[in-house]
């Protein structure tokens, strides 16, 4: 479809959901061969297998909150979503959320709590968390607000409820913008996309707060943009090794070490690669490339299928992985609702 069409709506917000079920099977592996990811996604088509459903996990539960709150409030509430994070966790909490959220979203319940941003800029000695939890679902903030001053506004909010460190949130943002970015086609052109995303990125980390935390946790004066920096060095590349990808960008669970690679995961897919079949669309290169870097498997596979999915639209993603995966009618409903919403304002 062509720019902001329903079927990329569509793919982000179901791309993003079989990232994470999908993932899930190599989440914090150290290394994870081609060999297994490929056993692994072939064994979703074997229909004889036939009833076992991947669950999803903090990733989509949260992201799933992030759009029901976007499209109740037809815009983004903080106490109306705070609330939702907090009873989502309390229905569901063994669905692998960090060590540390857990005690954020527990005292985000209290009825007492008059500062929803508060619990969170308590979180490590009140450095807030850098993880990779804001950003893993930031994607319907995209789908949202068709201006990018609000995307990168309401997605630094967002992610401020559980994260407060500018590494933290400025990882939301970053992603965010991508699948924006990518809803309108800009992956046509893959090193504009990447100079769009270095020029917004420049503005958002020249902030003072955001200056402050990279000087103390000792990261490049713009951490994210660095890693837009070296995203483009690898993208120039003729052959780059998976353990390259990991020692330039990484594969763990704080944002910096894990945004900018799915990023890089979808970039790197745009063209067929000869690890990856022939008969895989863009989608599927995209998601089983991320699981063969390893680590944090199911949030760079969400955050990458996310982004492919804006790019390639639902008419791309294979029917069987779509079937054996949870939550993908509820997310593909709130990218139909959220289409309206984006239109209509
Ligand atoms: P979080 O806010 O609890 O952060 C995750 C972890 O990052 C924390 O538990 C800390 O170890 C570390 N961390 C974050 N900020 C700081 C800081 N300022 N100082 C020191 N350490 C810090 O949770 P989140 O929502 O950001 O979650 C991030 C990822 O971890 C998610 O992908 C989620 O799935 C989770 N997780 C990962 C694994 C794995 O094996 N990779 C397993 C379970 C959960
Ligand atoms: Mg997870
Ligand atoms: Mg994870």
């Amino acid at each position: 479809g062509g720019p902001a069409s329903l079927s990329r709506f569509r793919g982000a917000l179901v791309a993003g959901v079989l990232g994470d079920c999908i993932g899930g099977e190599f989440e914090g592996a150290e290394e994870v061969p081609m060999e297994s990811v490929l056993q692994h996604l072939s064994s979703l088509d074997d229909e004889t297998k036939g009833t076992s459903i991947l669950e999803y996990s903090d990733d989509t539960a949260m992201a799933r909150c992030v759009a029901q709150s976007l499209l109740t409030r037809t815009g983004f509430d903080e106490h109306d979503m705070a609330r939702r994070f907090a009873k989502e966790y309390s229905a569901s909490p063994h669905r692998g959320y960090g060590a540390g959220v857990i005690q954020v979203l527990k005292k985000l319940s209290s009825p007492q709590l008059n500062d929803v941003y508060q619990p969170a800029r308590d979180q490590f000695n009140g450095r807030g968390s850098f993880g990779n939890g804001g950003a893993m679902r930031a994607a319907p903030f995209a789908l949202a607000f068709p201006d990018l001053s609000d995307v990168k506004r309401f997605a630094h909010l967002g992610a401020m409820l559980t994260h407060s460190c500018s590494l933290g949130y400025n990882g939301a943002v970053l992603q965010a913008l991508a699948v924006h970015l990518s809803l309108q086609g800009a992956l046509d052109l893959p090193h504009q996309f990447i100079s769009r995303l270095i020029k917004e990125m420049e503005e958002v980390e020249g902030d003072e707060t955001a200056r402050n935390d990279a000087r103390i946790l000792k990261e490049a004066e713009k951490p994210f943009c660095d890693r837009l920096h070296r995203i483009r060095d690898l993208m120039d590349r003729s052959k780059v090794s998976i353990e390259e990808v990991i020692s330039e960008l990484g594969n763990g669970i704080a944002a910096l070490h894990s945004v900018p690679t799915a990023i890089f995961c979808v970039l790197h897919c745009l063209q067929p690669r000869e690890c990856l079949p022939e008969s895989y669309g863009g989608v599927e290169r995209t998601i089983a490339y991320s699981l063969a870097l390893g680590g944090d498997t199911d949030t760079i596979a969400c955050m990458a299928g996310a982004i492919a999915g804006a790019h390639y639209g639902i008419e791309t993603i294979p029917q069987s992985w779509i079937r054996c995966c949870e939550g993908v009618e509820d997310a593909d409903q709130y990218a139909e609702r959220l289409y309206k919403l984006y239109h209509q304002s």
